[in-house]
């Protein structure tokens, strides 16, 4: 008697699992950076509650990237997704992460995304390109993916094929900690709004006239008195070596590098008002709490600031697995032009010294740079920056008319700066790295930073209103093709990003021009 039934059963359930998938497009869905080729095939996948993940057996780096999926996926979705060793993950049911050196024409960050039906394939030469690619899954999943509390599926993601791979290889943000102090949890909080669009660096700067904000073992007053000051009167702050590994180790494995910045000659009263043998005159300056900016320098003529350098550049180099540490360089407008010119030539010779690449301001153009540095323009003239083309040294593009996020977005804006003009989310976006200057050209460029000054912001919510949704922008024109690039079409798939920023309480800026939906 019971056959019947157990036949009816499985009919049912043979039914079930072989549920039509939903028809979806691709095509549609707003990625931002978009992909640079994109292929939708009208159906999709469901992320359920028995979706396993497969890697490699053996195979670490792949596991690293899982972890960060399920980690991604788990609070909205509830699922707890197991991962699965298989020696060929790549025809099986579910979603595969998978290295393979056949990606390599992709590069290190490049990664190919198959969707059908049955199963999710992300292939990629690297596991950065795995990374990468698991953001695009991530905003291929519904918006309230990005919910810290479990919400309701289907969890459907459109199916097709993406190959994807960024233009240029430095895509970051700066983030100053000096005029505002922001805590390690502050800083590793913005890591991941960088991470969320594939941006790989992070410039801290780190000291400035207002504040000195990582430990130096040698020099311990910089951090008792310089640390403790910042605009305003507040607190101020600094990281001890052990955050300072912290806040790298978080950001390298997201694969993105922090690049650290000293700025001198100028921008140093910090240093001057913690170490009066810093000073030309021998006197301690006092500490500075304001704006204004060029007012101080070290002592470019004195040894015991170069021994000062030293031991500064090798405790930060022993804590940085980038290639480049930022010299600052400045507005230097306290400084002689020929000690500058001496200055800036002897402080690259200590960087190389320790085994690190220069970069800086544009400024320090004005001096003899070896091959090996990066001019990062950001002023409303090249002209510094054209110079160090001339010397065949490559350009970060940070113009501040385009990318400094400080900049007000119109006359009444609540917060930022407005000296570079203001900076509406069009003409942030509206541009491209190699149309911006005659005479710097796609070869001479490495990529595009977005400076986050720190003048008139003090809290988390004050970084999101400048940051988003600026940033989202930069992060498209550093990794998608240019002729992928149209205001009119970005705004449609920026407008659609609201339910995600809602969904993680970012307090963006709402721009009229956006529109959001
Ligand atoms: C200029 S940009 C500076 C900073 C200020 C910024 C404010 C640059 C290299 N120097 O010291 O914070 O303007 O927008």
């Amino acid at each position: 008697k019971l056959k019947p039934l157990l036949f009816v059963l499985f009919i049912a359930l043979v039914f079930t699992s072989c549920k039509e998938p939903v028809p979806m497009d691709l095509a549609k869905e707003n990625l931002i950076p978009k992909p640079v080729k994109l292929e939708a095939t009208g159906s999709s996948f469901e992320w359920n509650k028995h979706t396993q993940i497969h890697i490699q057996t053996g195979n670490e780096e792949a596991k690293k990237i899982a972890n960060h999926l399920v980690e991604l996926i788990a609070p909205a979705t509830g699922f707890q997704p197991k991962i699965k060793e298989l020696k060929t993950p790549l025809g099986s049911r579910g979603i595969s992460l998978i290295l393979d050196d056949k990606f390599e024409k992709l590069g290190k960050e490049g990664y190919n995304l198959t969707i059908d039906p049955r199963k999710i394939s992300l292939q990629a030469y690297k596991a950065e390109g795995l990374y990468r690619g698991i953001q695009t899954i991530r905003q291929l999943l519904p918006a309230k993916i990005e919910s810290k509390k479990k919400q309701e599926g289907p969890w459907l993601i459109a199916s097709g094929n993406i190959e994807d791979y960024p233009q240029y290889g430095y895509r970051g943000a700066m983030l100053d900690v000096v005029r505002h102090f922001f805590d390690v949890d502050e800083v590793k909080q913005y890591i991941d709004y960088l991470a969320a669009y594939k941006m790989n660096v992070l410039h801290l700067h780190l000291t400035d006239d207002q504040g000195w904000r990582l430990e130096i073992k040698s020099w311990p007053k910089l951090t008792e008195i310089g640390g403790k000051t910042e605009v305003g009167g507040g607190e101020g702050g600094f990281y001890t070596q052990e955050q300072y590994k912290e806040i790298v180790q978080y950001a390298a494995d997201r694969f993105i590098t922090i690049v650290p910045e000293i700025d001198m000659p100028g921008h140093t009263n910090a240093a001057l008002a913690s170490y009066a043998e810093l000073n030309a005159d021998g006197k301690a300056r006092k500490a500075y709490t304001g704006t204004r900016v060029g007012f101080s320098t070290l002592a470019t003529n004195k040894e015991i600031t170069y021994k000062f350098i030293d031991d500064v550049i090798r405790e930060l180099a022993a804590l940085t697995p980038g290639e480049y540490i930022h010299i600052g360089g400045d507005e230097s407008h306290a400084t002689k032009k020929k000690d500058y010119i001496k200055f800036i030539e002897r402080v690259q010779k200590i960087v190389l010294a320790h085994n690190k690449k220069v970069m800086g301001w544009a400024d320090i153009a004005a001096a003899e740079l070896d091959k090996s540095a990066v001019a990062q323009f950001w002023q409303t003239k090249p002209k510094n920056a054209l110079k160090a083309v001339e010397q065949d040294v490559k350009i970060l593009m940070s113009p501040a008319t385009r990318a400094y996020m400080d900049m007000q977005y119109d006359s009444i804006s609540p917060l930022g700066l407005h000296w570079a003009g203001y900076l509406e989310v069009d003409k942030a976006y509206n541009w491209t790295l190699e149309g911006n200057v005659e005479g710097i050209d796609k070869e001479d460029i490495i990529g595009i930073e977005a400076p986050l000054w720190a003048e008139t912001i003090e809290t988390m919510d004050d970084i999101e209103y400048l940051t988003f949704p600026r940033l989202l922008g930069y992060a498209e024109l550093g990794w998608s093709p240019d002729q992928n690039n149209s205001w009119d079409e970005y705004k449609v798939r920026l407008g659609k990003q609201k339910t995600r920023f809602e969904f993680q309480e970012i307090n963006y800026y709402q721009s009229k021009l956006v529109p959001w939906a």
